[in-house]
């Protein structure tokens, strides 16, 4: 893969702030690239392709970003919202998060941060580490956008962030 420096190394300007003549700061919002969608401080891509999970994870990392990490109600439901509207309202697609308990069953974390969840977004029932070995994260759009875990080799849609 030829990706140089000027490519990972691109700047992204997360909340920089400036002063201005008039000490007043102004806020610069981040720039995403090309088919990536602003929210919030973040940009996401919506994969085009099903992969395993570590394989989504791989590619994330190469776009200089990881799984998507999802920290508040707010952000999870502009995620449903967004594959709703990706896969055209289907109400049955799986996308990829970045949480995992694979080092330590039924302890999930954000594989990308190896922080505790804060925040969590599991339908009933779930996590039920089905067969003794579910430990990666996706979001449902056939549970409004709530979360399952799945087996890490299944092939799905996933989504970055950075
Ligand atoms: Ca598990
Ligand atoms: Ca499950």
């Amino acid at each position: 893969m030829q990706l140089g420096n000027g490519f990972l190394m691109q700047p992204f300007l997360f909340d920089v702030h400036h002063e201005n003549s008039s000490g007043k700061a102004l806020v610069l919002t981040p720039d995403c690239q090309k088919n990536w969608i602003l929210h919030g401080n973040s940009c996401y891509l919506l994969s085009t392709q099903k992969s395993a999970w570590s394989f989504a994870v791989n590619v994330c990392r190469i776009y200089g970003g990881t799984l998507a990490v999802v920290n508040s109600v707010e952000e999870n439901k502009f995620l449903n919202q967004t594959i709703l509207q990706k896969t055209g309202g289907s109400t049955n697609e799986s996308y990829w998060l970045d949480g995992t308990d694979f080092e330590s069953e039924g302890t999930w974390k954000w594989s990308s941060t190896k922080q505790e969840m804060a925040y969590k977004n599991f339908y009933p029932g779930q996590p039920d580490d089905q067969s003794g070995n579910e430990d990666c994260l996706a979001i449902s759009t056939a549970h409004d956008g709530q979360w399952a875990d799945m087996h890490c080799y299944e092939k799905l849609f996933s989504i970055c962030e950075k």
